[in-house]
């Protein structure tokens, strides 16, 4: 540790990351410049951004061929004595970010005890030191959630599970997760439905799951108001992985679940790059649907690889798909509650604590350079007026009335034949748009 960073510190970087200059200055923004102004908010509140305990702090570099890899400083000692060095080294890692926002599952901060009344004592012993940490200026909580995933009492699901007895202990982990939230001022509560899904029909009553599901959302949303929770509780779609068949596969799906449950008022969706391109979208797809269906809440920031058909949540750095995240989000009305998640882990091979830094720096500043495209895109409004006039015709009378209901199947046949309408294709000029979105960049 003494090769490490500051004294007691757990990178080399003493002071928070500033501004590069040039290009291929080495480490520093570029582009990102929190008071900066953008459509009349700070860079920084526009942006929101946050780490994430997991994957930063907890994953060792493991794969489902090879061990460990990253040999952590924070992970020496017995699990608590771990979970208090991660305490450090994750609000170290915020400072020297400058990021305004942290996320964790209740299983990533303390470890799991040998009952749930331990677990919870674990969970909240660490709180204690997280909201220290929050008072003293650090970084506030984005969100919280449970992790209903990986102990194999939750092979067969949570809410989800054919044994009730689960569904409770699931209910009962989820109780203690939305106290701590609330407590630690968490501006969300996420729910990742990892194992809410099923492999075969052969051994599962899908109906039935989907109840189950349905009331676990429910009793979710009732303890929300009855804590006075005022955060938003956000469901994040995954089509797999590592369920076959998921209930909450994409942003469609959801919406879907939601009303069935009736609770499409009361939920939101936390959107994940990598998900959405395994469900077979793009990313803005996925927020423009949101957004459509008045569900847009959040984003888990990230990147599938498009040659890998799974979910390697590599950091995010392509400028492109990043400007048409931030347009989708801008026109969407930005955020509210929700922010940039980086649910994002470091390859393998990246050892060192310092690529910590390098890798959420990368894609702050691509995000950051986004932005600032998607300002000029929105600022001057040609690629919008482009979809406009595409519509244009819907402005007329006519276009009106069949819209609003004013015209039967009959009343636009007989229009039709009436008028001899004979309308002729116009170009999409996909091409073209695509230059021009290119040439904000
Ligand atoms: C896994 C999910 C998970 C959620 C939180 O694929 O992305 O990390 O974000 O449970
Ligand atoms: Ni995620
Ligand atoms: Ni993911």
């Amino acid at each position: 540790m003494t090769t490490l960073g500051t004294p007691g510190g757990f990178f080399t970087l003493a002071d928070p990351v500033r501004p590069a200059g040039k290009a291929g200055n080495g480490l520093g923004y570029r582009w990102y410049d929190p008071d900066r102004m953008v459509l009349g908010k700070r860079m920084e509140d526009q942006l929101r951004f946050a780490v994430c305990w997991w994957h930063s702090f907890c994953w060792p570099g493991t794969d489902p061929f090879g061990g460990e890899t990253f040999d952590r400083p924070w992970f020496k000692g017995d699990p608590m004595q771990g979970a208090r060095q991660k305490v450090e080294a994750g609000f170290e890692l915020f400072r020297l970010l400058g990021v305004p926002f942290f996320t964790f599952h209740d299983r990533d901060i303390a470890p799991e005890g040998a009952t749930l009344a331990e677990s919870d004592r674990n969970v909240r012993t660490i709180a204690d030191l997280l909201a220290a940490k929050i008072e003293a200026g650090g970084p506030k909580l984005l969100w919280g959630t449970a992790n209903l995933f990986s102990n194999r009492r939750f092979m067969g699901g949570a809410g989800s599970n054919p044994d009730p007895d689960v569904f409770a202990y699931a209910a009962a982990q989820v109780k203690t997760a939305m106290d701590v939230t609330k407590e630690l001022g968490g501006e969300n509560y996420v729910l990742w439905g990892g194992r809410e899904g099923y492999e075969t029909l052969l051994n599962t009553d899908l109906k039935r799951e989907l109840d189950q599901v349905g009331r676990f959302l429910n009793l979710v949303v009732e303890y929300k108001h009855k804590i006075g929770f005022t955060g938003t509780i956000l469901i994040e779609p995954k089509p797999k992985e590592p369920t076959k068949h998921q209930y909450d596969f994409d942003v469609g799906t959801v919406y879907g679940l939601l009303c069935r449950a009736g609770l499409d008022k009361e939920v939101k969706v936390n959107i994940e790059q990598n998900h959405a391109i395994l469900a077979g979208h793009s990313f803005e797809h996925e927020i423009a649907m949101a957004s459509a269906l008045g569900i847009f809440g959040s984003i888990d920031i990230n990147r599938g690889d498009n040659l890998l058909g799974w979910d390697t949540d590599q950091f995010a750095m392509d400028v492109t798909e990043l400007t048409m995240m931030c347009v989708e989000i801008l026109k969407a009305g930005g955020f509210t509650t929700g922010g940039l998640n980086f649910d994002a882990k470091i390859r393998r091979q990246s050892i060192d604590p310092d690529d910590l830094i390098h890798a959420h720096v990368g894609s702050i500043d691509a995000c950051a350079r986004a932005l600032l495209a998607a300002e000029k895109i929105i600022t001057d409004g040609t690629l919008s007026g482009h979809v406009a006039d595409r519509y244009a015709g819907w402005d007329g009378a006519e276009g009106k009335a069949m819209l609003a209901g004013e015209r039967s199947l009959e009343d636009i046949a007989a229009r039709v034949h009436k008028a001899g309408l004979d309308p002729q294709p116009k170009s999409g000029r996909q091409e073209y748009l695509e230059g021009l979105l290119n040439s904000y960049l």
